[in-house]
């Protein structure tokens, strides 16, 4: 029995560093980027906190131009600015960070991080999964390694849950795997996006949340009752959203998404003490969606952790949104 507690490889962390390439010390500097992404069938709900390891498979469009930019550079001391903004060594923002990094670099480096988001500001989205996955690509280009994908995509769930699709473009899988290490849960490109896909942000409050998602998710899986159904539902929404993508059927894409996502907050809803993250205006919106609708516009929605909502339509409705929602914020076209 000691020897295997003291064997490197019964230690799923472990066994992936083992799997990195030697860190290469000619570079001290590097640049990388990665999209955010918007999930289509959510991802809510961990078997393996540590290892951030799903319940169930969760599907994603990557967000083209909008996410991470990060510039590294070797340094004395570890350093990061944010958007231009130094921040504190103390913050919870830094450790992450740092502490990810530690799975990852050489044990004697020490960084400087300078990272922008190229999401606007007043969309409100999460930047973890475009931030741990650029954080990937920065330290793969800094050591000149070409880690298999699946291996990156590994490597940036440990920051992220979410980051693990990051590291794709157009329409992603992240698939839960079984594994109790974690080898087989990585994410994998589906499809291009659809040239004609829209998605746009209505910003209902920029405040921060009252509850981060990882304990949401936390609560969740232990207090609903609601949430053993979860997995039923992913089970129904993920082959009709792959089929929906092949036939670039936007209708039947959007309507699971819309479904997927209310079902996830109603879990949510369904936890105790309760998460509800929706504002009066959430559901304004969503009444207004749902009359649109009625009247023939094709528009759907989706919601993540917070009170906005991200719209999905078709570039031939775009004037229209836009002529409904004034302050519609088209983040992809
Ligand atoms: C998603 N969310 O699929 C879902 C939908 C929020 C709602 O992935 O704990 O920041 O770091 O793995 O990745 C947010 O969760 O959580 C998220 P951790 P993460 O996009």
């Amino acid at each position: 029995m000691s020897d295997l507690m003291s064997d490197p490889m019964s230690d799923p962390l472990r066994h992936i560093q083992s799997l990195l390439p030697p860190h290469n010390t000619r570079n001290v500097t590097a640049e990388a980027y990665a999209p955010a992404n918007i999930a289509l069938c959510k991802y809510w709900g961990k078997r393996d906190a540590r290892l951030k390891l799903p319940v169930t498979d969760s599907l994603s469009v990557s967000l083209g131009t909008h996410g991470t930019r990060m510039t590294l550079q070797r340094a004395e001391t570890d350093h990061l600015s944010i958007n231009g903004q130094p921040i504190s060594a103390d913050s919870q923002t830094h450790r992450r960070l740092f502490d990810f990094l530690d799975l990852i670099r050489a044990p004697e480096h020490r960084l400087a991080i300078d990272s922008i988001n190229t999401i606007p500001i007043a969309a409100g989205l999460a930047s973890s999964a475009s931030a741990f996955a650029c954080a990937v690509k920065a330290i793969e280009t800094l050591y000149a390694w070409e880690l298999p994908p699946r291996l990156r995509s590994i490597l940036a769930r440990l920051g992220s849950g979410s980051a693990s699709r990051s590291v794709f473009e157009g329409f992603v899988q992240w698939h839960a795997g079984t594994a109790p290490d974690g080898m087989d849960s990585y994410a994998e490109p589906l499809a291009p996006l659809w040239p004609d896909f829209r998605i746009g942000i209505l910003t209902v409050s920029e405040a921060p949340k009252p509850i981060g998602s990882t304990e949401a998710m936390e609560r969740t899986v232990q207090t609903a009752p609601l949430y053993e159904a979860w997995p039923r539902q992913v089970e129904r929404d993920l082959p009709r959203l792959q089929q929906a993508i092949r036939d670039h059927d936007f209708a039947t894409l959007g309507q699971v998404a819309e479904h997927n996502a209310l079902a996830m907050h109603a879990t949510m809803i369904a936890s105790w003490p309760p998460v509800i993250y929706w504002l009066p205006e959430t559901t304004a919106h969503l009444h207004k969606i749902h009359h649109l609708r009625r009247e023939g516009l094709p528009v759907y929605a989706t919601l993540d952790a917070g009170p906005n909502l991200k719209l999905l339509y078709t570039a031939e409705h775009e004037t229209d949104l836009k002529a409904h929602f004034p302050h519609l914020i088209q983040i992809q076209h």
